[in-house]
């Protein structure tokens, strides 16, 4: 198979995918999963490793939103390492909710442990089950089996899943059907911006930053993960005004500076975007709404056009890191379907 084919594929079959998923979160027991956790008599903390821990954070932010109450997001070797910095006060009323695409990771089965130990209930969200699904009743098997290293449909798929249990419990309806947009839009977006983040990654870049605020940080988190993965090149990310503290003096003609922009951040986020590029950056912009000013200014403009809530878009905001990440890896003559050192689990001895 061609290098990257089997990556790629899977990218562009995430329409497909999330109207499988979707058809499923459709006859979900809530109940079963959730009942007597509801958030506002307990805090979900959202745990996961690697590219599961971005998702833990985009839900974590989700919940916090959509819930009015607070929820948050640790790796799980923070729970393995630090308990109690995760779980501060004795007996406080906490869900955990274990996040993991193979359900074999080490990491994750450890805290598995350690929460069925202290007789804490807690959710699993997982796409292949494996060793992590029998350890709870409350599990939730979510259909994108892939088979890439890295994770792409499993991610959004997961943390669409998450953002619909949030919607019901906060008895959104607007946002459920704010998700059941999605598919056909991305479907649509895929056609017109494809090939353009094709186009695009046919260079290399002596540095990439991805900047984004809110809800969108672990979006750029993972978009830039996605970078580091599947093109082995250093990628980092930031609070998109935090950029100007500093890690702009990386900036350079040669240096790729990527900003998703939110609906409510747009003014002060884009500002940053256009002086980057004045100090000579590339730039790529992806906004659901873009202003001529900042659409001109960028080598690549992605605009998402989606009559949805701001929250409910998030998904579809990492598909064009994971295309940019596959296509950079491919232009360096890698092969994104096996990445330098990295395996499909991250198993542990002992
Ligand atoms: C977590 C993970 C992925 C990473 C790689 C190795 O996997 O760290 O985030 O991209 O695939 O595993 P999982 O616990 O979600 O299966």
């Amino acid at each position: 198979m061609k290098y990257g084919a089997a990556t790629l594929h899977e990218i562009y079959a995430q329409p497909e995918v999330w109207r499988r998923c979707l058809q499923l979160l459709d006859k979900i027991d809530l109940e079963k999963l959730v009942g007597g956790r509801e958030p506002h008599t307990h805090e979900w903390l959202f745990v996961g490793c690697g590219t599961s821990y971005y998702l833990a954070q985009a839900a974590a932010a989700t919940f916090t939103i959509l819930g009015s109450t607070p929820a948050r997001a640790v790796p799980a070797s923070e729970v393995l390492l630090f308990p109690k910095l995760v779980f501060p006060v004795e007996g406080a009323a906490i869900f955990p909710v274990l996040i993991s695409r193979s359900g074999n990771t080490s990491e994750i089965l450890r805290v598995a442990e350690f929460l069925r130990l202290n007789d804490i209930e807690f959710l699993i969200i997982t796409c292949d089950g494996n060793a992590l699904a029998p350890l709870s009743a409350r599990t939730l098997i979510v259909p994108a089996s892939e088979k890439s290293t890295v994770m792409t449909s499993s991610f959004t798929s997961m943390l669409m899943a998450l953002q619909y249990i949030s919607a019901k419990l906060a008895k959104r309806d607007d946002f459920v059907d704010g998700l059941h947009l999605l598919p056909d839009a991305l479907s649509g977006l895929l056609e017109v911006y494809g090939p353009a983040v094709k186009r695009f990654a046919q260079q290399t870049f002596d540095d990439v930053a991805f900047l984004a605020q809110g809800a969108l940080y672990p979006i750029a988190s993972e978009t830039a993960l996605k970078i580091t993965e599947s093109s082995s090149s250093y990628s980092q990310f930031f609070p998109t005004l935090e950029f100007r503290h500093g890690p702009k003096s990386i900036v350079s003609e040669r240096v790729l500076v990527g900003a998703l922009l939110s609906e409510t951040g747009y003014a002060e986020e884009s500002a940053v975007l256009l002086e980057m590029k004045e100090l000579g950056a590339q730039t790529l912009v992806i906004a659901n709404q873009l202003t001529p000013e900042v659409r001109d200014s960028a080598d690549l403009a992605i605009e998402l056009a989606l009559p949805v809530p701001e929250l409910a878009r998030l998904v579809v905001y990492v598909v064009w890191g994971q295309l940019l990440g596959s296509y950079l890896g491919l232009h360096k003559g890698l092969n994104p379907d096996s990445p330098r050192h990295l395996t499909r689990v991250v198993t542990l001895a002992g």
